[in-house]
């Protein structure tokens, strides 16, 4: 008989209400992470952070696909997304600012990834029969509700609600190949932002020649453009769609990359675009975008207004702008992986380095320092005795002792080769030469 599970998150929410989480009766607020617990009950329900679904013919999420919801690794400190997600969202609250100075982006990345079939698929004008709807493209919690194969799932809500412009950035699902830029879980940017005539026109013209100017007609639809929408305002889209995009990936990546424009379909932008950059000598595809179909605008109660909307794969972007060389590391728990991210300032340029594939093993070491210690000399001691052996070392705890006066440390020390497995046994002996030569060299305590 199948195992039967039940998944408890807690996504933290600003738009929806939070959520409390209930695990064995205790309520808990914000809890972030999520793990599975077997319900042994008939298999009707599936739960997904705080809510449940009735299953039915259509669901086919998995455990492991739910055991990663509610990680939101673009939030988490020190993550490569949550760095990147810091750099998109001050590049544009920097460069895109009210007379006053307040940003004119709002950014959104607490939404929960469950959203309806109405939300994901139909707001966006996606026909019945495109692939995107297909059980064997995305994961269905049940015939009504997904889990969000892309961001744009929010733009009709958001501009519903008032928001003119807008980032949302949150992990995507798509039941979708697996390789080196491929994976099922991902996390994506959208940008939206919409323009009145006036507004549109005053970014490029003078008040006089603005003058017989406009963005909307009733003409046919061509490749070049929609049926409510004159040439000029696609011409003016485009540019300032395609310069926003531009100006974006010489912030991050330096004026030096190259890129490239390639003309696609989406079902809820026309005319629409990719744009490709240079990765490891092949062109990568890093985000679709493209002038928002009049018909959306019109049902979110913003007619009178025009828009271009984007949706970028923060990973992609990662990869390149960190050197990592593939999609699976973003779910590393690897300190090997994790620590080259550890910095508090979002710009420091960091370039990865491959850690070994061979397990860690670490041991902890603790000690009362003397007056005249150093952390360096520690340091160098482990690495002459450690050398290959040795990944890290790391101050784990700094504790005074409140009569004493005394200060002691805790080390965690991890030790792996790149080239072979270090097992524990051999770890301890190395530990043990550690702590020896500390207590006869430093004139360390050990506790
Ligand atoms: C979309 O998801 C559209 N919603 C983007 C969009 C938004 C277009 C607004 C127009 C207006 P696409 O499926 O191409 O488009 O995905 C967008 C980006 O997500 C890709 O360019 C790529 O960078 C990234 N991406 C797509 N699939 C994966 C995957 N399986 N793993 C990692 N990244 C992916
Ligand atoms: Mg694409």
């Amino acid at each position: 008989m199948m195992m039967k599970y039940k998944l408890f998150t807690g996504i933290c929410c600003r738009l929806y209400s939070a959520s409390i989480v209930s695990m064995n009766g205790a309520s808990h607020r914000h809890f972030c992470s999520s793990f599975l617990t077997d319900i042994s009950s008939p298999e009707t329900t599936v739960t997904v952070g705080s809510q449940t679904y009735a299953r039915d013919e259509m669901t086919n999420v998995t455990p492991h696909i739910l055991s990663k919801v509610g990680s939101n690794l673009h939030n988490r400190k020190y993550h490569p997304l949550n760095l990147l997600k810091q750099r998109i969202r001050d590049h544009f609250y920097k460069n895109y600012v009210k007379p006053r100075g307040n940003p004119i982006f709002t950014v959104v990345d607490d939404l929960p990834p469950v959203v309806t079939i109405e939300q994901c698929f139909d707001s966006l004008l996606t026909p019945k029969d495109h692939v995107s709807r297909k059980p064997s493209d995305t994961y269905y919690v049940n015939k009504d509700h997904v889990l969000r194969t892309h961001t744009s799932a929010h733009q009709s809500d958001l501009i519903r609600m008032g928001c003119d412009q807008f980032l949302v950035i949150g992990d995507v699902y798509r039941r979708d190949t697996i390789d080196k830029s491929h994976y099922p879980v991902f996390h994506q940017c959208e940008g939206v932002r919409l323009f009145t005539e006036r507004e549109l026109l005053i970014s490029k013209f003078s008040e006089q020649d603005m003058e017989g100017l406009t963005v909307f007609e009733q003409g046919p639809r061509i490749p070049a453009k929609q049926a409510p929408h004159t040439q000029d305002a696609v011409v003016l889209l485009e540019a300032d769609l395609k310069w926003t995009l531009t100006r974006l990936a010489h912030d991050i990546f330096g004026k030096d990359i190259e890129t490239q424009w390639v003309d696609c379909y989406f079902p809820f932008t026309h005319p629409s675009w990719e744009l490709e950059i240079k990765y490891k000598g092949e062109w990568l595809e890093v985000l679709g975008c493209g002038v928002m179909e009049q018909e959306i605008l019109n049902e979110a109660g913003a007619g009178n207004k025009v828009g271009w909307a984007f949706g970028l794969g923060l990973e992609r972007w990662a990869m390149k702008m960190y050197d990592i060389p593939d999609i699976r590391l973003f779910w590393s728990q690897d300190s090997g992986f994790l620590s080259q991210f550890k910095v508090d300032d979002a710009n420091t340029p960091i370039k990865y380095k491959p850690v070994s594939v061979h397990p860690q093993c670490y041991n902890d070491i603790s000690f009362w320092i003397p007056d005249n210690y150093t952390e360096n000399d520690f340091y160098d001691l482990v690495r002459g005795l450690g050398s290959d052996m040795v990944e890290q070392v790391e101050l784990i705890d700094n504790f005074t002792h409140p009569k004493k006066g005394q200060t002691s440390h805790c080390y965690r020390i991890t030790y792996r080769h790149m080239d072979r497995a270090v097992h524990q046994e051999e770890a301890n002996k190395i530990h043990a030469l550690i702590t020896e030569a500390a207590i006869n060299n430093l004139a360390v305590e050990v506790r």
